[in-house]
């Protein structure tokens, strides 16, 4: 496809911070197709026949950063087959909400130039004590394995270590809304509608 036809945001924020939960309302009310990085790397890891499964398996519990061409390969390939089974109306282009991604300087660079640039960085700013007592909450259901303290830990300091210097390389270039996302769902909510409106995506 051609980046002519979408536009990309992407969507940011510490582990935990509330991404998924927001992007279900954004889809609601601004038609976006949800792409979750993490969920379609967890996908990846269970498809059967998967050359990747442990690979992924291992990366995702010690929060790293799984190796770009892998997460790339699939989130294009889940942008193309979304504009295949529900093109978007003559005239228009199809709208990504891309979660969780890019993580790494270099990620951001290479999807920017082989994919599409974005328009739009929605940032999720939410202080580690908050998003840890979510986590460990979830973690009692989720049956996520990196839901646990330890990978809890490691997935905050690659947060701070390689993911913050993406969000302030886009800040740089001003594509970036930042939104406090300590506070009930739907006030939370309310500031990303008023960011995104702002920019008027
Ligand atoms: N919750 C949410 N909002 C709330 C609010 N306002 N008030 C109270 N509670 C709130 O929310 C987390 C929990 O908090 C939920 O229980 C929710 O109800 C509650 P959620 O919306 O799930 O937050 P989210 O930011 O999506 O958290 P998530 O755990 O998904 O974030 P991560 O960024 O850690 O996870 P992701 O799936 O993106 O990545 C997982 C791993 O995959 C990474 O660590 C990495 O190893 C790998 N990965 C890559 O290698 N490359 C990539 O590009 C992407 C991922
Ligand atoms: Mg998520």
């Amino acid at each position: 496809f051609s980046p002519n036809d979408v536009t990309v945001v992407f969507f940011l924020g510490g582990p935990g911070s509330g991404k998924g939960t927001q992007s279900a309302n954004l889809v609601q009310s601004y038609g976006f197709v949800h792409l979750s990085a993490g969920d379609l790397l967890r996908e990846e890891q269970d498809r059967s026949g998967s050359q990747y499964g442990e690979m992924i398996k291992e990366y995702i519990r010690e929060g790293k950063i799984v190796p770009m061409e892998v997460t790339v390969a699939l989130l294009s390939n889940a942008m193309a087959s979304s504009l295949s089974t529900n093109p978007p109306p003559a005239g228009t282009k199809a709208r990504f909400l891309i979660d969780g991604f890019p993580r790494k300087l270099d990620q951001a660079v290479f999807f920017e130039e082989t994919v599409c640039p974005s328009e739009l960085v929605l940032f999720l700013d939410c202080p580690e004590s908050v998003m840890e007592t979510r986590l460990l909450k979830r973690g009692e259901t989720s049956g996520r394995a990196d839901d646990n303290a330890e990978s809890i830990r490691k997935r905050f300091r690659t947060f701070v270590e390689t993911s913050m210097p993406v969000v302030e390389d886009f800040r740089r270039k001003d594509k970036v809304v930042t939104v406090t996302a300590d506070k009930s769902v739907e006030e939370v909510y309310a500031e990303v509608r008023k960011g995104i409106e702002a920019r008027g995506i």
